[in-house]
């Protein structure tokens, strides 16, 4: 009995050390792998905020961006279009083509657009042929222009009105071709910026510098404002003779006007093309402009989109430079930053910006705007269309559709951009010289 007794103190106290030790060596283990989380493991669940642990860039730039989740990110987001209705395109036989919207304005209960619309009697010969162009026959789908405007009352049903700003007669600033029109409203007035051109665009490059006309009504009549008034960079700098796509906002109590140029191309190097952005600043619409000293502000996108957004200015960067498709922002509307990169953008985008000229400390975005889609008919039969689009890059809602990044388009889309030569004809053009 003894024995049994003594054997039964022992395998007891064997268990309690085997017990103690595992216990100690789970403990152990959860010390170490809180140590190995310290020492630098990303955790499962997407941090907010950066954590304290070595970074690879990749993961570090995570939380550059306005939140590392791109669902979560105010300034990302998907593009969906709609087919306008009320405008007539002549059957699509390049004849009659619109483009480069303004920013859609709503005033009593009715929108205005404005844009560039060439009705022609023959579709555009091309850049390259633009030494044929006469007074007839357009070089490109902007040349022999004039700036039309339309109304809605839901954004998708338009109404064209007729011409706002036509013509003037040879010599005047304009006189071949006035187009790419968008609008400032400011102290109950409203101001047309747009390009003025006095020779066929493709001649000598797209040159041509920013009128400026205003009105008291949206419907006019408009009354001639100015000439060339944000200045061309002096002989040799990235905006001489090229002013393109004037985009107005108001910002600390002033015009801010964002314009492009398209340089390092003519007139001698067609292929080099490269586009640039800058920032001209007035007190009052019709000038004088002031550029920026760190101009250009940004060195991708093609045509100007800007919003007031939070205390600065976001912008859409559209077709091209390293940072093309992206959204970006900037604090004090001159350094932006990437904030997001997206697809399928709008161009010539427009957005519908209920906040662009109050002045706003607090920017709020915007839902739905006008774009043109350019190449709607045929090489021969070149025109373009405008089209709206919507979207969520507003801080007043949250659409899970737009947020989503499971957007699969249908593969026509793909297979209609054909392929180029390379497998087709290895030795044809784009082989790099041996
Ligand atoms: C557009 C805009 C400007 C250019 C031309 C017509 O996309 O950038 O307006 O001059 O192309």
């Amino acid at each position: 009995m003894k024995q049994i007794k003594t054997s039964l103190r022992i395998s007891i106290t064997l268990l309690l050390v085997i017990i103690t030790v595992s216990c100690s060596n789970t403990e152990r283990k959860i010390v170490e792998n809180n140590e190995k989380e310290a020492e630098g493991v990303f955790p499962y669940k997407m941090p907010t905020n950066k954590p304290n642990i070595p970074l690879s860039s990749s993961s570090e730039r995570m939380f550059n961006y306005p939140t590392p989740r791109v669902q979560d990110n105010e300034l990302f987001s998907q593009f969906k279009y709609t087919r306008l209705q009320g405008f007539n395109y002549n059957g699509g036989d390049g004849t009659i083509s619109r483009r480069d919207p303004s920013r859609p304005i709503l005033v009593n209960d009715t929108y205005y657009v404005w844009y560039t619309k060439r009705h022609t009697k023959v579709p555009p010969i091309g850049w390259s042929n633009a030494a044929k162009a006469t007074d007839e026959i357009p070089s490109t789908d902007w040349d022999l222009a004039e700036i039309w405007y339309a109304t809605s009352k839901d954004g998708i049903t338009w109404e064209e009105q007729g011409v706002a700003i036509s013509r003037p007669e040879k010599p005047k600033s304009g006189w071949r071709s006035v187009a790419t029109p968008d609008i400032l409203v400011w102290k109950g007035k409203y101001y047309l910026y747009y390009q003025a051109f006095d020779e066929p665009s493709g001649l000598r490059g797209d040159l041509c510098p920013v009128s400026i006309s205003y009105a008291d009504s949206p419907n006019g009549p408009w009354t001639h404002g100015g000439d060339k008034v944000i200045p061309f960079g002096k002989e040799n700098e990235w905006d001489h003779k090229a002013t393109h796509d004037p985009q107005p906002i108001v910002r600390n109590g002033k015009i801010h006007v964002y314009y492009k140029a398209a340089y390092n191309k003519w007139p001698n190097n067609r292929s080099n093309y490269a586009v640039g952005h800058g920032l001209a600043i007035a007190d009052n619409p019709l000038g004088p402009y002031t550029k920026h000293p760190l101009n250009p502000v940004m060195q991708s996108g093609h045509e100007t989109t800007y919003w007031p957004y939070k205390e600065g200015v976001a912008t859409l960067a559209i077709k091209d430079g390293n940072e093309r498709e992206t959204i970006q922002y900037a604090k004090d509307g001159v350094n932006f930053e990437i904030a997001s990169c997206v697809s399928l953008v709008p161009s010539a985008g427009a957005p519908f910006t209920k906040d662009a000229f109050t002045d706003t400390k607090n920017g709020r975005g915007f839902t739905w705007g006008l774009s043109h889609f350019i190449n709607a008919g045929t090489a021969k039969k070149s025109y373009s269309i405008i089209a709206r689009f919507d979207c969520d890059l507003s801080l007043d809602y949250d659409e899970p559709a737009y947020k989503s990044t499971g957007v699969w388009h249908k593969p026509e889309v793909y297979f209609a951009q054909g392929t180029e030569t390379i497998n087709k004809n290895p030795e044809g053009r784009g082989a790099k010289q041996k």
